[in-house]
C-alpha cells in the first residue's frame, strides 16, 4: 500500500539496487519475525479514527501542553508550533528576509543579520532550546544555517533572534547540538562539506586534502571557542548527560566528492570529541590556525588508528545519520544505519573506556544493533525504555525497545520491536515529546514527513510536508493529527508549556535596540516623550511615538537625497497591541511591539508627498493610522 513516489535517496544508482536486494529482505525478515502476522503493518489511522481516546484534541480557546519549535528549513526561519493541537503560534525569522516583521529593514535585525545581512536566505535545521542541569531553561533556541554556514541564535523571552555568527574555515553548519550538564555554555556546531583548509584556491582537485571540523561556541557571547578538524564529513551530532562528549555521524568517510563514492565504504563512522582534553589542549597552546582565522584547531584526525587523544571514531554501517542520546539518563546514544536497515546503540560509558585506555576496539562501546527496517533515520524516546526510529524508506516509525535489543544482542532469543506505524510519507526526523531531556514523558511524537502526497487538496505540483502527531503514551502508537507545513521542516523539539516564559511587553532597556537608545540620547531625545525631526548634514534623524490609533507625528520634511532615519518608539503597554510602520513605495515595513523601538535608515530619493501608515491592525481607527513624509525637491 506504500508508493513510494520518491527515490531520492538514491535515484539510479546500481550501488542502490544492490544494497536494496541485499538488506531489504533482512529488513522484513526482522519485521515479520517481531510482531507477528496481522500486527505488524498498519494502515494510517485518522484523528476521527481514534478520536475516542481525545486526550490530545485540544478546543477553541483553550492551551496547548507544549511549545513546539519546528526548523523552517529553508525558508531560514523557526516556526512555533502549539502541541498537542499543531496550531502555528509564530514564525520567528533568523537568516531569511520577513516582510511582516521587518527583519532584514530594521537597523535592530541588520545588526543582528550583520555583514551577512546581503544574504536573504537560510537553511534551517536542528533547533534546540537551552539546558540548565538536562532540562530546558527558557533562555535561547540555537539554529543552525546550512546553507551560509552559520549559527544563529534566538532569545526565548521576546521570541526573536538576537545573534548570528559565520564560522570560518568550514562549509555547511548541518548538525548543531548543546551541553546540558551543568548547563548550556557551549554550543557544538558540525561541519558537513569537506573543503581545503584554507579554501584559497589551493588543492581544488585533491579531496584527499579537504576537511572539515567541529566548531565549539560560547553559547553567552557567540564566539567561537575552539574547532577540531576531523576525518571524513559529519551531519548530524550530540552530548551526553554529563558534559564531557559531543558526538557525530559521518556518511561519507571515504572523503568521496560523487554520490558514488561517498556510499562506497560498508562503514562510515561516529565521532567523539573529548571536550575536556580539547580546551586542554588549547589552554597548552597545541593548536593550530587555519589562514586568517585566529580561532584555535586541535587535531582530531587519524580515524585509521581509531581516532586521537581528542577522538575517537567507531565504526557504524554504511552512512549513518541521526545521532541521538537516551533520556533522562543520557546512558545510550543511537545512530542510525540509513543504508544498513539498523541502528547501532552504544553506551556513553563505555566512551569513557576507551578515553581511559581500557578498550581495543571502537566498537567495544556498542551494546546493540538492532534491525528496525529500511532508511532509518534518526530515533527519540520515551520515559518507558523505548527508542523510536524513524524508516525513510518504509515510511514508518518503529518502537523497539532498547534494553531487549542490547539482550538480543548479547545473543537472547527476544522480540525488541514493539510496534510500528505508517506516516505519510518518507519520513525524516521524529521527536518525542521532552526526549531530549531529563523531564522525558513518553506523550507525543512529531513525526515530519517529506511528502504529503494525498492527504491534502492539491495545491499544485508541490504539496505541502506532512508534519504528524503520534499519541505514544500506550503500548501502540496512535497517528491523531495531520499537520501540513511550509518547506521544510528537518527537525522539531518540544518544551513544556511552563518552561518557557516570554514577555508581555517589552523592557524600555531591552539590549535588543540599546543602540537605538544610545543614538537617540546623543540627539537629546527622550523616546518615551518627544516627537522631533534632528538634522546632521544631510542625515535626519526623525523621532516619534505611537500609542493606538496615533503616530506621534504626522508629517515630517526632508529634501530630496537626505539619508533619513526613522525611529518609532511604541508606548503602548498592553501586550498585543503592536503597530506597524510602512512607508508606501519604499519597501519599508517593521513592528513595534509594545515598549519597544524599532527604527529602519534609507534614502529620500524620491521628492513628493509620501505616506506611511501603520500596518498592524491596533485600533477601530487603524486605517486612520498614518502620515505623510514630505520631500522636498
Ligand atoms: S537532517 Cu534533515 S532529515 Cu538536517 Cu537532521 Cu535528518
Ligand atoms: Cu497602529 Cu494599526
Amino acid at each position: 500500500m506504500k508508493d513510494h513516489k520518491d527515490d531520492s535517496m538514491e535515484p539510479s544508482s546500481p550501488g542502490r539496487r544492490r544494497f536494496l536486494g541485499a538488506t531489504a529482505a533482512v529488513g522484513i525478515v526482522s519485521a515479520a519475525g517481531a510482531t507477528g502476522a496481522g500486527m505488524l503493518v498498519r494502515s494510517g489511522e485518522t484523528a476521527a479514527a481514534s478520536a475516542g481516546g481525545a486526550s490530545h484534541s485540544v478546543k477553541p480557546g483553550e492551551l496547548d501542553e507544549y511549545y513546539g519549535f519546528w526548523s523552517g528549513g529553508h525558508s531560514g526561519e523557526v516556526r512555533i508550533f502549539g502541541i498537542p493541537s499543531m496550531r502555528e503560534l509564530l514564525r520567528i525569522p533568523v537568516f531569511n528576509f520577513d516582510s511582516a516583521t521587518g527583519w532584514g529593514i530594521t537597523n535592530e535585525s541588520k545588526r543582528v543579520l550583520g555583514d551577512n545581512g546581503g544574504f536573504l536566505n537560510g537553511d534551517t535545521h536542528h533547533p534546540k532550546v537551552s539546558y540548565t542541569d538536562a532540562r530546558y531553561d527558557g533562555r535561547w533556541c540555537f539554529i543552525n544555517d546550512k546553507a551560509n554556514t552559520r549559527v544563529g541564535r534566538i532569545r526565548l523571552d521576546i521570541m526573536r533572534t538576537d545573534k548570528i555568527v559565520t564560522i570560518p574555515n568550514v562549509q555547511s553548519i548541518h548538525g548543531l547540538t548543546l551541553q546540558r550538564v551543568p548547563k548550556t555554555e557551549r554550543v557544538f556546531a558540525a561541519g558537513e562539506m569537506i573543503i581545503p583548509t584554507p579554501n584559497d584556491g589551493r588543492d581544488l582537485d585533491d579531496p584527499s586534502k579537504y576537511w572539515t571540523l567541529m566548531s565549539c561556541l560560547d553559547a553567552e557571547t557567540m564566539e567561537i571557542k575552539w574547532q577540531v578538524i576531523v576525518d571524513g564529513n559529519m551531519d548530524n551530532c550530540d552530548t551526553d548527560y554529563a558534559g564531557k562528549y559531543v558526538g557525530a555521524t559521518c556518511y561519507n568517510s571515504s572523503r568521496g566528492v560523487t554520490l558514488q563514492e561517498m556510499m562506497g565504504p560498508e562503514r562510515d563512522w561516529a565521532v567523539i570529541f573529548n571536550v575536556a582534553r580539547i580546551e586542554e589542549a588549547v589552554a597548552a597552546g597545541d593548536y593550530f590556525t587555519i589562514g586568517d582565522s585566529e580561532i584555535p584547531v586541535v587535531d582530531g584526525r587519524g580515524a585509521e588508528q581509531n581516532g586521537s587523544k581528542y577522538t575517537v571514531y567507531i565504526p557504524i554501517p554504511r552512512n549513518p545519520h541521526g545521532f541521538n542520546t537516551s533520556p533522562p539518563d543520557g546512558k545510550y546514544f543511537v545512530v542510525s544505519g540509513k543504508l544498513s536497515p539498523t541502528c547501532t546503540v552504544v553506551e556513553w560509558a563505555k566512551v569513557d573506556d576507551w578515553f581511559d585506555g581500557k578498550l581495543d576496539d571502537p566498537r567495544e562501546t556498542v551494546v546493540a544493533e538492532p534491525e528496525v527496517g529500511l532508511g532509518p533515520l534518526h530515533t527519540t524516546f520515551d520515559n518507558r525504555g523505548n527508542a523510536y526510529t524513524s524508516l525513510f524508506l518504509d515510511s514508518q516509525v518503529v518502537k523497539w525497545n532498547i534494553a531487549d535489543a542490547i539482550r538480543s544482542y548479547n545473543g537472547s532469543d527476544v522480540n525488541y520491536i514493539r510496534d510500528r506505524i505508517d506516516v505519510h510519507y518518507q519520513i525524516g526526523h521524529l521527536k518525542a515529546s521532552l526526549a531530549c531531556s531529563r523531564d522525558v514523558d513518553g506523550k507525543y511524537l512529531s513525526a515530519l514527513s517529506k511528502f504529503s502526497k494525498d492527504r491534502f487538496l492539491s495545491v499544485g505540483p508541490m504539496h505541502p510536508e506532512n508534519d504528524q502527531l503520534i499519541d505514544i503514551s500506550g503500548d501502540r502508537m496512535t497517528l491523531v493529527h495531520d499537520g501540513p507545513t511550509y518547506a521544510e521542516p528537518h527537525d522539531a523539539l518540544m518544551v513544556r508549556a511552563d518552561q518557557l516564559n516570554p514577555m508581555k511587553v517589552y523592557k524600555r532597556d531591552d539590549p535588543f535596540f540599546a543602540e537605538t537608545v544610545e543614538m537617540a540620547k546623543a540627539d537629546g531625545i527622550t523616546l518615551e516623550r518627544d516627537n522631533k525631526v534632528i538634522r546632521d548634514g544631510n542625515k535626519v534623524r526623525v523621532y516619534m511615538t505611537s500609542v493606538a490609533p496615533n503616530f506621534g507625528m504626522t508629517e515630517f520634511r526632508v529634501k530630496q537625497g537626505d539619508e533619513v532615519t526613522i525611529v518609532v518608539t511604541n508606548l503602548d503597554t498592553i501586550e498585543d497591541v503592536s503597530h506597524g510602520f510602512a512607508l508606501v513605495n519604499h519597501g519599508i515595513n517593521f513592528e513595534i511591539h509594545p515598549q519597544q523601538t524599532s527604527s529602519v535608515t534609507f534614502v529620500a530619493d524620491k521628492p513628493g508627498v509620501h505616506w506611511y501608515y501603520c500596518s498592524w491592525f491596533c485600533h477601530a481607527l487603524h486605517m486612520e493610522m498614518s502620515g505623510r513624509m514630505l520631500v522636498e525637491a
